[in-house]
């Protein structure tokens, strides 16, 4: 059913005639033989069914949707995790994260997580003779343990891979509430030195149990430490009052920087990452999306990433490089509405499924944890089609490798770039992805959850967390939402689905 839907929506016709149809064979085989630039748009938290090209009608998503149905759209699309640090150190690094004992959801001063003198994405397209970039959200630590953000913090994104860095160090809802460029905070007095703790409060700093009367956006759970710009967040910081970001600009500053990449690196190669902020908590849309979505902020910030990403293609396509630029669209994992604040996510949802057909949500083992929109375009270069194939980020690595020449592949990157291409529906025949360090298999049309203990459902997101003391083994082809549980019924798929999961994890 979801097939037909999506199939109906992405490959109209009237989408086809209106966008690239002009692009002359001879031109698009000049072009193949140029290295194209990569940009991976990466959204944090979007669901499968936030991008109106899956499915969605109440929520619209026109830029999102216009790569979707001009490019690849995979229906079987996958992050490697259903949180955040894991599935970018999947995407970034080419390797399973649930091989990696601290790929969990980290704190703002936690160490960096990949390894320096690994292979990387970044590093492989560098060596590629790339120019590489991240701008956005990194929450892949950084330091080597304590760190004074006074001074340049290293290692850090430069040291893995990226030339140039403009970041947040965790999340919109952790501290420090501070950009960084290269390591260093940008627009820190020194006379107003910064500092960050998980541990405990500075004396005398408003948090949000000590003084709630300073919260323009209420915590529901969790985020109840330092107040910036009235939003109490995870942790505490004192100081650096210059450099505090506004959550208002957040997505102007980093559309900005990602444009001005774009126009000053457009003579040579280069690799974007470019990690946007929505719909994660808090959600505080520019004032220009307040109540455009009639979905309250979180509806409101989907439609300014929506506009960003419009923006940030009208740039490539000005400057005069679309056609020589991949871009992929997707999320670090699925959608979740209280995820810590009153934001009247819940409340104002109406009939939008930000989950489309799928069970779960962000944190959950059911499909609505991983699998993410996922999109590929590039105009001239790759058709129209709804692609069926199972491909995950963590794919890309290898794939983008065979793309621009490099021998280089990811421990756990397979080579799928013709899927990614839009040119063949084989992606992977397995994957073996996680949420809070659970993990599962997806084989062909089947998943297989083991048995976890531990509750059904997170009562503080209201999420179906995937845990149960028996065996859960669906066929996602046949019961995308995951309602018919086979263990039992067929246990020849079951042992299969056993063996396969032993093989590829292990113990
Ligand atoms: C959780 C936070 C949640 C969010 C998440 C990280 C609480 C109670 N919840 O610990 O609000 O920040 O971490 O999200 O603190 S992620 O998309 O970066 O993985
Ligand atoms: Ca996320």
């Amino acid at each position: 059913m979801m097939k037909n839907t999506i199939g109906k929506i992405a490959v109209s016709s009237a989408a086809i005639l209106s966008f690239g149809s002009c692009q002359t064979k001879k031109e698009s085989s000049k072009k193949s033989e140029t290295k194209p630039n990569v940009v991976v748009i990466c959204l944090d938290d979007l669901g499968y069914g936030d991008v109106s090209a899956y499915g969605g009608t109440t929520l619209k998503t026109p830029n999102i949707d216009k790569l979707a149905n001009n490019g690849a759209l995979f229906t079987d699309g996958y992050a490697t995790s259903a949180t955040c640090t894991p599935s970018r150190y999947g995407l970034l690094t080419g390797r399973y994260p649930w091989r990696n004992k601290d790929a969990k959801i980290l704190p703002g001063t936690a160490p960096l997580l990949i390894d320096p003198a690994m292979m990387t994405m970044p590093k492989m397209f560098r060596k590629a003779g790339y120019q590489t970039a991240l701008v956005g959200k990194w929450h892949l630590g950084l330091g080597t343990g304590v760190v004074d953000w006074n001074k340049r913090v290293s290692p850090g994104p430069n040291e893995v891979g990226f030339d140039d860095a403009f970041y947040m160090a965790a999340t919109a809802d952790r501290v420090p509430t501070v950009y960084l460029k290269d390591g260093v905070v940008e627009g820190l007095d020194p006379k107003d030195p910064i500092y960050v703790s998980y541990a405990k409060n500075y004396d005398g700093e408003p948090t949000g149990l000590s003084n709630p009367e300073m919260m323009t956006m209420k915590w529901h759970h969790g985020h109840n430490g330092t107040i910036v710009n009235g939003v109490p967040r995870i942790g505490f910081m004192k100081g650096g009052k210059a450099a505090r970001w506004n959550d208002e600009t957040m997505t102007n500053v980093f559309l900005k920087r990602a444009q001005d990449y774009v126009k000053n690196h457009k003579d040579k190669p280069f690799f974007l990452y470019y990690a946007l902020e929505q719909p994660h908590v808090p959600r505080v849309p520019n004032p220009k999306f307040v109540g455009k979505s009639g979905l309250g902020p979180r509806g409101d910030v989907v439609l300014e990433a929506d506009w960003a990403i419009g923006e940030f293609v009208k740039t490539l396509e000005k400057e005069g490089i679309l056609e020589n630029t991949i871009i992929v669209v997707t999320s670090d994992n699925g959608p979740v509405l209280n995820d810590g604040y009153y934001d009247d996510a819940v409340e104002k949802l109406g009939d939008h499924k930000p989950w489309g057909p799928l069970r779960g949500g962000k944190y959950s083992l059911y499909e609505a944890g991983a699998r993410v929109p996922f999109i590929t375009y590039w105009k001239g270069h790759i058709q129209p089609t709804v692609s069926d194939a199972i491909v995950c980020q963590v794919d890309l690595m290898t794939s983008f490798a065979k793309l621009v020449g490099s021998k280089i592949e990811g421990p756990d990157s397979e080579n799928i770039l013709n899927a990614f291409l839009g040119k063949t529906e084989n992606g992977r025949e397995t994957l073996i992805t996680e949420a809070t360090s659970r993990t599962l298999l997806r084989k062909g049309d089947w998943i297989l959850i083991p048995p976890y203990k531990g509750e059904a459902v997170n009562k503080f997101v209201n999420i179906e967390v995937g845990n149960d003391n028996e065996y859960q083994l669906f066929n996602v082809k046949e019961d995308i939402g995951e309602q018919n549980n086979l263990a039992k019924s067929n246990p020849e798929k079951l042992a299969e689905m056993k063996k396969t999961f032993l093989e590829l994890r292990g113990k």
